[in-house]
């Protein structure tokens, strides 16, 4: 007898999950069809109520694949709240779906543009649409029906989300006055990492599951707070003041020998500069960097105003204006400091305040102070594991910004550390690319590198993981030299 009772009982849970992924993704379309993606809300809200550990974890795990696994998770979470929903009398039903649906909405508002109607609109056609697929005639064809509607809708609402990324790019990306990268020497080593990366090939790092898409004609920077008088800017008015710089990002969570860090050609006006017009007054010590998204970063003005840190409001990256990935229209970066302390991505404010700021990592048990990149050295060639003939060619980057590479050592087996050749300099905050030859018997080795500041700071050897203050150790490469 409870064999029999099972089947029916399979067959109401089907209809119920077809019943979620239809308002799913009916609320998915809906919001789209507003450059938004209520997914996406849902999880950045996930990502922000997360406790640090869960965030490095996820980071670490799954490293550029978290969104989609994010995104996949608020959608199995939708889909088996209305399992578990469709077992309540249809009153307990309805009022649980309108406090789901206003509660979407309410997370929906949290990110720009904070449009009340469409955040309504798109939590209500996804509640409405699970109550009626819930409450209605029943039978498999009817459910299969439901999940044609939810999953077509997702792939519809993907296609919308994406098609507006598309453009947006295409109305931002023209091309600005650039000097040619001039060559280091070091070109010819195949596997060895561009002297400048490309902007596509980045590595993009932010809590947002979609990417901000702001247009130029409804933004400014507004510098504010304790100021002789406000100061707005329009993308126009910062790239005609715009100098080129070339520095290493990177980002804290960076492991040894990773690769969350790229060399830039960068176009930006100087914090130095743009503070002096705004002329603060002097009990403003803070600079509170504000986005878009709720990221907040805030810098102590005094090193920026006298120019010991050289930071920059950056419009502009290898010759186009920013991605809207890397923070378009305006972002602050001061070479030298980890990615998460440098300046927000998507700039609309900069604050004169007084006193400690709480950002956004604060909270999150990071440190208040920025952190400074630690000199280090990654080994490209030999890629791990691999095969090479004799003498074995070594060949990587090192980056100490802002004080530059004085120069990098490589061994082999623990072996005596031997000076490799460095390429030429970019600039003291770029990243330095250097070769070596170590002649090795044939079989298996382990080759090392480590870098040396210009400040005299030799690379750390100590292993330690990036949570406080970056990761270090010396990078180390397996490879099998052939006879
Ligand atoms: N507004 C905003 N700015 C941000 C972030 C963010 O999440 N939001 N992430 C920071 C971090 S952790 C890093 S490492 C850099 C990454 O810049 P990129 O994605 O252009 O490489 O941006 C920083 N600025
Ligand atoms: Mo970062």
């Amino acid at each position: 007898m409870r064999r029999k009772a099972k089947a029916p009982r399979r067959a109401a849970r089907y209809r119920a999950a077809a019943a979620g992924l239809a308002g799913l993704g009916l609320g998915e379309l809906v919001s789209a069809t507003n450059g938004q993606s209520l997914i996406d809300n849902v999880g950045r809200s996930v990502v922000d109520w997360s406790p640090r550990q869960v965030v490095d974890l996820t980071v670490k795990l799954l490293s550029s694949r978290d969104k989609p696994a994010i995104r996949a998770a608020v959608g199995a979470t939708a889909i088996s709240t209305t399992v578990a929903l469709a077992r309540l009398p249809t009153a307990a039903r309805t009022a649980a779906l309108t406090a789901l649906a206003t509660a979407t909405a309410g997370l929906a508002l949290r990110r720009p543009p904070r449009s009340v109607p469409a955040a309504l609109a798109a939590a209500t056609a996804g509640a409405v649409t699970t109550s009626y697929a819930l409450s209605g005639s029943s039978g498999p064809g009817r459910a299969t029906a439901w999940v044609l509607l939810g999953s077509g809708s997702l792939v519809a609402a993907r296609s919308l989300l994406a098609s507006r990324r598309r453009r947006h790019e295409i109305e931002t990306q023209r091309p600005l006055d650039s000097a040619a990268v001039p060559e280091d020497g070091a070109e010819a080593v195949p596997g060895l990492a561009p002297l400048i990366t490309p902007a596509d090939q980045f590595y993009v790092t932010d809590v947002n599951l979609s990417t901000p898409l702001i247009e130029e004609n409804r933004w400014q920077l507004t510098i504010m707070g304790l100021v002789g008088e406000t100061q707005r800017w329009s993308l126009a008015d910062l790239m005609a003041e715009a100098e080129e710089f070339d520095a290493v990002m990177v980002c804290v969570h960076n492991p040894v020998g990773g690769h969350r860090l790229g060399n830039g050609r960068w176009h930006g006006v100087p914090l130095r500069t743009l503070l002096e017009r705004a002329a603060p007054s002097a009990e403003a010590d803070t600079l509170v960097t504000r986005a878009v998204d709720g990221f907040t970063v805030s810098l102590p003005t005094e090193p920026l105003r006298s120019g010991k840190w050289k930071g920059y409001v950056v419009v502009g990256l290898n010759g186009r204006p920013l991605s809207a990935a890397h923070g378009y229209p305006a972002r602050v970066f001061v070479p030298g400091i980890y990615g998460q302390y440098t300046g927000v991505k998507w700039l609309t404010e900069l604050e004169l305040t007084t006193g400690p700021h709480s950002d956004y990592w604060s909270p999150r048990g990071w440190p208040h102070e920025p952190a400074w990149i630690q000199p280090q050295a990654r080994i490209d060639v030999p890629a791990e594991g691999l095969r090479a003939g004799r003498p074995l060619q070594v060949a990587g980057v090192a980056w100490a910004p802002p004080h530059g590479i004085a120069g990098v050592d490589v061994r082999a087996d623990n072996g005596p550390w031997q000076p490799a050749k460095l390429a030429r300099e970019l600039s003291p905050s770029s990243w330095r690319r250097w070769t070596a030859a170590l002649d090795l018997v044939p079989g298996a080795h382990s080759v090392q590198a480590r870098a040396i500041s210009r400040s005299g700071e030799v690379q750390d050897s100590r292993e330690r993981p990036p949570y406080p203050v970056g990761a270090s150790g010396w990078h180390t490469v397996a490879v099998h030299v052939s006879s």
